[in-house]
């Protein structure tokens, strides 16, 4: 378990780099929701705990399958919620076109709504 607590500061300077949430559960493998560039999860492009208005160049328009391990989210296939969307549950979904219809390759952000 990481220790994600504020890290005591020592006049303005910090002493340990403080880990979000997010950083932690996704260095310890686990985070909310995963989106993989390639069916049955693999090649990991993103792991979030929250919305993302744009999932970033490392990940844009190239999800192929996504598990959801906590929360119902919209899928989305325009940046900033636009476009087309799905929404999912917590389930593993190895091929979001087959699973939901979602077009391959096309998501551009991600919402929580739960
Ligand atoms: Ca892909």
């Amino acid at each position: 378990m990481l220790n994600t607590d504020k890290a005591i500061c020592s006049s303005d300077q910090q002493l340990f780099t403080e880990l979000t949430p997010e950083e932690g559960a996704v260095i310890e493998g686990g985070a909310d929701l995963e989106l993989y560039n390639g069916d049955k999860f693999r090649g990991r492009i993103l792991a979030t705990n929250k919305s993302r208005r744009n999932v970033g160049d490392t990940a844009n328009d190239l999800t192929t399958s996504a598990i959801v391990k906590r929360g119902t989210w919209l899928l989305w296939t325009g940046a900033n919620y636009t476009g087309t969307s799905r929404r999912v549950g917590v389930g593993r979904y190895p091929n979001l076109y087959f699973d939901i219809g979602l077009p391959n390759d096309s998501i551009s952000s991600v919402q929580r709504v739960k």
